[in-house]
């Protein structure tokens, strides 16, 4: 696999039947060459009331289906997933740049998703809790939403959809995604490959509307005309902060519900007793890992000073030896940024943590002779935690600091505004369980002994701070995808009030 597959070649091969080559409208480039690979018509924000209503009209039919049997239908998801790996994780890794093993992750990542949501769709549990009134039953119970909106970015361009669209889907929901305009074509041909499943799950005999899962290929201004719409109780949103108090506000201002999934600043902690091996090669998969580009990117190092002249010299060799080219050919490990802005940023980023005081230690520069958008990884000493490192810049530039005392590792790395992902490397029990306790870390992940990223699809992902507080794919994250109904039955012939209240005169 060396060179950029025919582009429609994949997405006729996962179904795709609307033109690509439309001569005008939105060009879609791929960051392997920089070249142009569709030029695709744009949906415009009018569209958007439309598509709403029918994905409305579809929730009003689904809602009432058995979540068992809608669990049925993402169940053949997962299988069309499975057997259309390789053609969706080449899209991927031609759109937005990541490597194909990394791309194949992710197409995995949605189908354990899946797994998990078809398990989920008979354990929608409630509760029942006793009345303190005779022969009265009282019980809380879940309910479909309606129509959820979906906004993704482009590092993600399926896994994350795919989080919000297989809960959404059990829990008795339609989908309205607006993909990042940087990743339409993976998002076309995630769709069509949903509703080969839906033709499977129909050809079975169980009905399905259409317009259970709807995409928008737009700009902001479709994704705002979502945000605005009184018919789309929930947006969850995934991408930067400015984008998510955008969305929040427009949300919140018609008492909407948001689910935001925002930006990341996460940190290791190297304490002394740390296994440096261990350590050094979760550095390189979550500092340079998707060029530089999860929102779980590992971006801050903070080293014990005993380690300053051992592993980091050893890391900054590991740098050296780095494959970066083609994210198609086996062995590259870094790919391309996404865009010419990216690089941009990125150098904007290195200047800056200069003039800040950092000294270059590996990388720092762009590569111009590779094509497309390729940066060597990179690794900057920083005197502190000045502007630069609190902000979340997505390349591949990894901060390093160094502490003494714990206490200082710990404050250092929670004194960011962002609260996503964390982590400890050491062998040393108490330092361990103190990170994970109230007053350590306070991110919505912490870790010990792995990096920040590449989290599995059951646990709760999310963070907190400027990250947005949403919680998405495993654990109990299914509860924001449903409307919480509290019921109390009387089946007596009398009529108690709570609270011994009488009411007689
Ligand atoms: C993201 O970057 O938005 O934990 C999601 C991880 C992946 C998901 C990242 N499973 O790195």
């Amino acid at each position: 696999m060396t060179s950029i597959a025919d582009t429609n070649d994949l997405l006729r091969a996962c179904g795709v039947t609307v033109a690509t080559d439309v001569r005008q409208g939105w060009a879609v480039q791929t960051p392997i060459t920089g070249d142009v690979i569709a030029q695709i018509a744009l949906d415009d924000a009018q569209v958007v009331p439309g598509k709403i209503k029918d994905a409305h009209d579809a929730f009003l039919v689904w809602r009432t289906t058995p979540a068992p049997i809608r669990g049925e239908l993402v169940r053949l998801f997962g299988d069309v997933l499975r057997t259309h790996k390789d053609a969706l994780a080449q899209m991927v890794t031609i759109e937005s740049g990541k490597i194909i093993a990394e791309g194949r992750g992710e197409v995995q990542e949605m189908i354990d998703i899946c797994d998990f949501a078809v398990g989920l769709s008979r354990q929608l549990y409630g509760l029942t809790m006793p009345s303190e009134r005779p022969e009265h039953h009282m019980r809380e119970v879940w309910h479909p939403l309606g129509v959820i909106g979906v906004i993704s970015a482009f590092n993600f361009p399926v896994a994350v959809w795919a989080w919000n669209a297989a809960l959404a889907l059990i829990c008795g929901n339609t989908v309205l995604w607006k993909p990042s305009e940087k990743t339409p074509l993976t998002a076309l041909a995630t769709h069509a490959l949903f509703e080969k499943a839906v033709a499977t799950f129909r050809a079975a005999g169980h009905a399905a509307p259409d317009n259970l899962s709807h995409v928008i290929i737009g700009d902001a201004k479709a994704g705002q005309a979502m945000a605005d719409s009184p018919d789309v109780p929930l947006i969850s949103a995934t991408g930067s902060t400015r984008m998510g108090r955008i969305v929040a506000q427009r949300v919140a201002e018609r008492l909407g519900r948001s689910l935001l999934e925002l930006g990341g600043n996460n940190a290791m902690i190297v304490a002394e007793s740390a296994d440096l091996d261990m350590t050094l090669r979760a550095i390189l998969f979550s500092a340079v890992g998707t060029a530089g580009q999860r929102c779980t990117t590992l971006r801050r190092l903070l080293l014990h000073t005993s380690h300053v002249d051992t592993l980091l010299p050893a890391l900054i060799k590991a740098y050296g030896t780095l494959r970066i080219g083609n994210p198609l050919e086996r062995g590259v490990l870094v790919g391309p940024l996404i865009d010419a802005d990216a690089v941009k940023s990125f150098e904007k980023a290195v200047s800056q943590a200069v003039a800040e005081g950092g000294k270059i230690l590996a990388g720092g520069n762009v590569l111009p002779e590779k094509g497309g958008f390729y940066v060597a990884p990179t690794i900057i000493q920083m005197p502190g935690q000045s502007k630069i490192v609190q902000h979340e810049t997505f390349a591949p530039i990894l901060y390093v600091m160094t502490w003494d005392t714990m206490a200082d590792a710990v404050a250092l790395q929670n004194a960011v505004a962002q609260g996503l992902s964390s982590c400890l490397f050491t062998l040393n029990m108490r330092e361990a369980e103190a990170f994970l306790s109230a007053s350590g870390s306070d991110c919505g992940i912490a870790n010990i002994n792995i990096g920040p990223s590449g989290a599995e699809i059951g646990g709760a992902f999310g963070g907190e701070k400027e990250t947005g507080g949403g919680r998405e794919s495993g654990s109990d994250s299914w509860k924001a995808y449903m409307r919480r109904q509290t019921q109390t039955v009387n089946y007596s012939a009398a009529l108690p009030l709570a609270q011994g209240v009488v009411f007689e005169s």
